[in-house]
Protein backbone atom coordinates (compact mmCIF):
# COMPACT_ATOMS: atom_id res chain seq x y z
CA UNK A 1 0.00 0.00 0.00
CA UNK A 2 1.30 3.86 -0.68
CA UNK A 3 -1.68 5.28 1.64
CA UNK A 4 0.18 6.48 4.15
CA UNK A 5 2.88 8.06 2.33
CA UNK A 6 3.16 11.54 0.78
CA UNK A 7 3.79 10.12 -2.92
CA UNK A 8 2.80 7.53 -4.94
CA UNK A 9 4.81 4.15 -5.95
CA UNK A 10 5.53 2.12 -2.78
CA UNK A 11 2.47 0.24 -3.34
CA UNK A 12 4.77 -1.13 -6.48
CA UNK A 13 7.58 -2.38 -3.57
CA UNK A 14 6.69 -5.67 -3.15
CA UNK A 15 6.27 -6.62 -7.09
CA UNK A 16 9.91 -5.09 -7.18
CA UNK A 17 11.13 -7.32 -4.73
CA UNK A 18 9.33 -10.68 -6.27
CA UNK A 19 10.69 -9.33 -9.68
CA UNK A 20 14.05 -9.11 -8.20
CA UNK A 21 14.24 -12.56 -7.06
CA UNK A 22 13.78 -13.06 -3.41
CA UNK A 23 11.67 -16.32 -3.11
CA UNK A 24 14.75 -17.97 -4.95
CA UNK A 25 17.31 -16.06 -3.20
CA UNK A 26 15.88 -17.23 0.08
CA UNK A 27 15.34 -21.05 -1.74
CA UNK A 28 18.78 -20.93 -2.61
CA UNK A 29 19.95 -20.27 1.15
CA UNK A 30 17.97 -23.84 1.56
CA UNK A 31 14.47 -22.66 2.96
CA UNK A 32 11.35 -23.35 2.07
CA UNK A 33 9.04 -20.22 0.83
CA UNK A 34 5.91 -20.07 0.84
CA UNK A 35 4.49 -16.76 -0.92
CA UNK A 36 1.29 -15.86 0.55
CA UNK A 37 0.30 -13.06 -1.89
CA UNK A 38 -0.79 -9.50 -1.43
CA UNK A 39 -3.36 -8.36 1.09
CA UNK A 40 -5.73 -6.13 -1.09
CA UNK A 41 -5.58 -2.80 -0.53
CA UNK A 42 -7.63 -0.22 -1.96
CA UNK A 43 -6.77 2.16 -4.30
CA UNK A 44 -5.96 5.97 -3.50
CA UNK A 45 -7.75 6.77 -6.49
CA UNK A 46 -11.09 4.86 -5.13
CA UNK A 47 -10.97 6.44 -2.09
CA UNK A 48 -12.29 9.97 -0.45
CA UNK A 49 -8.52 10.99 0.99
CA UNK A 50 -10.25 12.83 4.26
CA UNK A 51 -13.49 10.25 4.63
CA UNK A 52 -12.30 10.28 8.33
CA UNK A 53 -11.40 13.78 9.51
CA UNK A 54 -7.93 15.09 9.68
CA UNK A 55 -6.20 11.76 9.17
CA UNK A 56 -5.42 11.13 5.75
CA UNK A 57 -6.71 7.50 4.40
CA UNK A 58 -7.04 6.74 7.88
CA UNK A 59 -9.45 4.06 7.53
CA UNK A 60 -8.23 2.04 4.80
CA UNK A 61 -4.70 2.48 6.46
CA UNK A 62 -6.13 0.74 9.72
CA UNK A 63 -8.36 -2.05 7.91
CA UNK A 64 -5.27 -3.12 5.62
CA UNK A 65 -3.34 -3.05 9.16
CA UNK A 66 -5.67 -5.15 10.47
CA UNK A 67 -5.85 -7.80 7.56
CA UNK A 68 -2.18 -7.74 7.62
CA UNK A 69 -1.84 -8.41 11.31
CA UNK A 70 -4.69 -11.48 11.14
CA UNK A 71 -2.74 -12.81 8.14
CA UNK A 72 0.64 -12.87 10.49
CA UNK A 73 -0.98 -13.73 13.48
CA UNK A 74 -2.25 -16.92 11.86
CA UNK A 75 1.21 -18.08 10.78
CA UNK A 76 3.16 -20.70 13.03
CA UNK A 77 5.54 -20.17 15.82
CA UNK A 78 8.26 -21.61 13.92
CA UNK A 79 7.71 -20.11 10.65
CA UNK A 80 9.61 -16.85 9.63
CA UNK A 81 7.01 -14.10 8.09
CA UNK A 82 8.87 -11.80 5.74
CA UNK A 83 6.45 -8.82 5.41
CA UNK A 84 7.07 -6.67 2.15
CA UNK A 85 5.40 -2.91 2.03
CA UNK A 86 4.17 -0.85 1.13
CA UNK A 87 4.91 2.51 3.13
CA UNK A 88 6.01 1.59 6.39
CA UNK A 89 2.11 2.34 8.02
CA UNK A 90 2.12 -1.50 6.84
CA UNK A 91 4.49 -2.16 10.38
CA UNK A 92 1.88 -1.50 12.22
CA UNK A 93 0.11 -4.76 11.18
CA UNK A 94 2.78 -6.89 10.59
CA UNK A 95 4.34 -6.23 14.52
CA UNK A 96 1.07 -7.20 16.25
CA UNK A 97 0.62 -9.70 14.08
CA UNK A 98 4.19 -10.94 15.13
CA UNK A 99 3.64 -10.46 18.68
CA UNK A 100 0.16 -11.91 18.52
CA UNK A 101 1.54 -14.71 16.46
CA UNK A 102 4.41 -16.10 19.15
CA UNK A 103 1.50 -15.80 21.95
CA UNK A 104 -2.18 -15.29 21.22
CA UNK A 105 -2.11 -12.81 24.46
CA UNK A 106 0.44 -10.84 22.92
CA UNK A 107 4.00 -12.04 23.43
CA UNK A 108 7.13 -9.28 24.71
CA UNK A 109 8.37 -8.70 21.27
CA UNK A 110 11.43 -6.84 21.02
CA UNK A 111 11.76 -4.61 17.63
CA UNK A 112 14.45 -3.56 15.65
CA UNK A 113 13.64 -0.52 13.53
CA UNK A 114 16.43 0.28 10.90
CA UNK A 115 15.51 3.56 9.15
CA UNK A 116 16.53 6.97 8.20
CA UNK A 117 13.78 8.20 10.26
CA UNK A 118 12.38 7.89 14.06
CA UNK A 119 8.39 7.34 12.91
CA UNK A 120 7.47 8.29 16.23
CA UNK A 121 5.05 11.35 15.32
CA UNK A 122 1.81 11.35 16.38
CA UNK A 123 -1.64 13.06 14.06
CA UNK A 124 -0.80 15.82 16.67
CA UNK A 125 3.20 16.26 16.06
CA UNK A 126 3.31 15.39 12.65
CA UNK A 127 4.45 18.19 10.18
CA UNK A 128 3.14 16.63 6.63
CA UNK A 129 0.00 14.46 7.47
CA UNK A 130 1.62 11.20 6.19
CA UNK A 131 0.76 8.03 8.88
CA UNK A 132 4.48 6.06 7.36
CA UNK A 133 5.77 8.42 9.86
CA UNK A 134 3.61 7.89 12.44
CA UNK A 135 4.05 3.70 13.44
CA UNK A 136 6.32 3.27 15.96
CA UNK A 137 4.30 5.76 18.18
CA UNK A 138 0.62 3.97 17.64
CA UNK A 139 2.62 1.09 17.97
CA UNK A 140 3.43 2.80 21.70
CA UNK A 141 -0.10 3.67 22.34
CA UNK A 142 0.04 6.87 21.68
CA UNK A 143 -1.78 9.01 18.91
CA UNK A 144 -4.70 8.31 17.50
CA UNK A 145 -7.16 5.49 19.54
CA UNK A 146 -8.05 3.79 16.73
CA UNK A 147 -4.55 3.40 15.09
CA UNK A 148 -3.25 2.44 19.19
CA UNK A 149 -5.66 -0.25 19.52
CA UNK A 150 -4.60 -2.33 17.02
CA UNK A 151 -3.49 -4.62 19.35
CA UNK A 152 -6.54 -4.99 20.84
CA UNK A 153 -4.88 -4.02 24.04
CA UNK A 154 -1.39 -5.35 23.51
CA UNK A 155 1.29 -2.51 22.93
CA UNK A 156 4.57 -2.48 22.21
CA UNK A 157 6.89 -1.25 25.56
CA UNK A 158 9.22 1.23 24.51
CA UNK A 159 12.23 -0.24 26.32
CA UNK A 160 12.11 -3.05 23.90
CA UNK A 161 12.60 -1.18 20.68
CA UNK A 162 16.05 0.34 19.36
CA UNK A 163 16.41 2.37 16.27
CA UNK A 164 19.15 2.26 13.89
CA UNK A 165 20.55 4.46 11.06
CA UNK A 166 18.73 7.59 12.74
CA UNK A 167 19.37 10.66 10.78
CA UNK A 168 15.90 12.88 10.16
CA UNK A 169 13.78 13.64 13.41
CA UNK A 170 11.22 15.99 13.80
CA UNK A 171 11.40 18.07 17.01
CA UNK A 172 8.39 17.14 18.89
CA UNK A 173 9.40 13.63 17.85
CA UNK A 174 12.60 13.96 19.23
CA UNK A 175 11.14 15.17 22.44
CA UNK A 176 8.47 12.40 22.65
CA UNK A 177 11.32 9.71 21.70
CA UNK A 178 13.38 11.05 24.41
CA UNK A 179 9.82 11.40 27.01
CA UNK A 180 9.49 7.72 25.88
CA UNK A 181 12.67 6.72 26.57
CA UNK A 182 13.37 5.24 23.11
CA UNK A 183 16.88 3.91 21.70
CA UNK A 184 18.19 5.19 18.68
CA UNK A 185 21.42 4.42 17.61
CA UNK A 186 22.01 7.73 14.80
CA UNK A 187 24.31 7.51 11.82
CA UNK A 188 26.78 9.72 14.20
CA UNK A 189 26.51 6.66 16.76
CA UNK A 190 27.08 4.15 13.95
CA UNK A 191 30.34 6.22 12.94
CA UNK A 192 31.51 6.23 16.50
CA UNK A 193 30.85 3.06 17.25
CA UNK A 194 30.21 0.91 14.65
CA UNK A 195 27.60 -1.56 13.47
CA UNK A 196 29.17 -4.50 15.49
CA UNK A 197 29.06 -2.81 19.23
CA UNK A 198 25.53 -1.32 18.40
CA UNK A 199 24.17 -5.14 17.38
CA UNK A 200 26.18 -6.49 21.17
CA UNK A 201 24.49 -3.63 23.03
CA UNK A 202 21.31 -4.06 21.03
CA UNK A 203 21.23 -7.61 21.82
CA UNK A 204 21.95 -7.21 25.35
CA UNK A 205 19.29 -4.60 25.20
CA UNK A 206 16.54 -6.64 23.97
CA UNK A 207 17.84 -9.79 26.02
CA UNK A 208 14.30 -10.94 27.78
CA UNK A 209 12.16 -10.73 24.55
CA UNK A 210 10.15 -13.64 23.50
CA UNK A 211 11.32 -12.66 19.84
CA UNK A 212 12.51 -10.28 17.88
CA UNK A 213 11.15 -8.79 14.82
CA UNK A 214 13.37 -6.12 12.13
CA UNK A 215 11.46 -3.83 10.20
CA UNK A 216 13.84 -2.68 7.18
CA UNK A 217 13.21 1.11 6.23
CA UNK A 218 14.39 0.90 2.63
CA UNK A 219 15.93 4.73 3.37
CA UNK A 220 18.00 3.42 6.34
CA UNK A 221 20.35 2.73 3.66
CA UNK A 222 22.64 5.54 1.68
CA UNK A 223 20.22 7.21 -1.31
CA UNK A 224 23.28 6.26 -3.55
CA UNK A 225 22.69 2.97 -2.59
CA UNK A 226 19.19 2.74 -2.44
CA UNK A 227 17.84 5.55 -4.60
CA UNK A 228 14.35 4.37 -4.84
CA UNK A 229 12.81 5.88 -1.69
CA UNK A 230 9.90 8.25 -1.19
CA UNK A 231 12.31 10.43 1.29
CA UNK A 232 15.73 9.84 0.81
CA UNK A 233 18.01 11.30 3.80
CA UNK A 234 21.95 11.71 2.50
CA UNK A 235 24.70 10.12 4.66
CA UNK A 236 22.98 6.66 5.24
CA UNK A 237 24.39 2.63 6.24
CA UNK A 238 26.46 1.81 3.70
CA UNK A 239 25.84 -1.12 1.78
CA UNK A 240 28.29 -3.15 3.82
CA UNK A 241 26.86 -1.39 7.09
CA UNK A 242 23.27 -3.13 6.21
CA UNK A 243 25.01 -6.30 5.71
CA UNK A 244 27.43 -6.36 8.41
CA UNK A 245 24.02 -5.64 10.74
CA UNK A 246 21.75 -8.23 9.26
CA UNK A 247 24.79 -10.54 9.40
CA UNK A 248 24.96 -10.06 13.11
CA UNK A 249 21.65 -10.48 13.54
CA UNK A 250 21.38 -13.80 11.56
CA UNK A 251 24.30 -15.04 13.83
CA UNK A 252 22.87 -14.32 16.93
CA UNK A 253 19.91 -16.44 15.61
CA UNK A 254 17.28 -14.49 18.04
CA UNK A 255 15.19 -12.61 14.97
CA UNK A 256 11.95 -14.34 14.57
CA UNK A 257 10.50 -11.88 11.24
CA UNK A 258 11.26 -9.12 9.10
CA UNK A 259 9.62 -6.38 7.15
CA UNK A 260 11.02 -4.97 3.97
CA UNK A 261 9.73 -1.56 3.32
CA UNK A 262 9.87 1.91 1.70
CA UNK A 263 10.68 0.18 -1.69
CA UNK A 264 9.20 2.64 -4.63
CA UNK A 265 10.13 1.19 -8.08
CA UNK A 266 8.84 4.65 -9.15
CA UNK A 267 11.95 6.30 -8.24
CA UNK A 268 14.29 3.72 -8.49
CA UNK A 269 17.53 2.79 -11.36
CA UNK A 270 16.51 -0.49 -12.92
CA UNK A 271 15.46 -1.71 -9.49
CA UNK A 272 18.55 -1.82 -7.68
CA UNK A 273 16.46 -0.86 -4.61
CA UNK A 274 14.89 -3.88 -4.49
CA UNK A 275 17.81 -5.87 -5.63
CA UNK A 276 20.02 -4.69 -2.48
CA UNK A 277 16.64 -5.04 -0.31
CA UNK A 278 16.62 -9.10 -1.33
CA UNK A 279 20.51 -8.82 -0.38
CA UNK A 280 19.70 -8.19 3.16
CA UNK A 281 16.87 -10.33 3.78
CA UNK A 282 19.15 -12.90 2.23
CA UNK A 283 21.88 -12.09 4.99
CA UNK A 284 19.46 -12.12 7.80
CA UNK A 285 18.13 -15.18 6.51
CA UNK A 286 21.44 -17.04 5.77
CA UNK A 287 22.34 -18.20 8.96
CA UNK A 288 19.27 -20.11 9.83
CA UNK A 289 20.10 -23.13 7.92
CA UNK A 290 24.09 -23.06 8.70
N1 LIG B 1 9.20 12.71 9.85
C1 LIG B 1 8.55 12.99 8.62
C2 LIG B 1 7.03 12.91 8.77
O1 LIG B 1 6.51 12.54 9.76
C3 LIG B 1 9.00 12.04 7.51
C4 LIG B 1 8.97 10.57 7.88
C5 LIG B 1 8.38 9.70 6.88
N2 LIG B 1 9.33 9.01 6.02
C6 LIG B 1 9.53 7.68 6.04
N3 LIG B 1 9.39 7.00 7.21
N4 LIG B 1 9.90 7.09 5.07
O2 LIG B 1 10.46 6.35 7.72
O3 LIG B 1 6.33 13.25 7.84
MN1 LIG C 1 10.11 4.34 8.19
MN1 LIG D 1 12.30 6.25 6.66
Amino acid sequence: MDLGAGRRGVDMGASALRNAQLARTLRELGHHVNDLGDVVVPLPETLDKHASGGLVFLEPILGTCRATAQRVAALPRNAFPLTLGGDHSVSMGTVVGNARRLDGQGARLGVIWVDAHTDYNTPDSSPSGNIHGMPVAHLTGLGDPRLAQLGDGWTLRPEDITMIGIRSVDLRERAAMREAGIRAYTMKDVDQLGITRIVAQTLEQLADVDGIHVSFDADALDPGVCPGVGTPVPGGLTYREGHLLMELLSESGRVTSMDIVEVNPTLDLRNQTAEVMVGMAASLLGQRIL
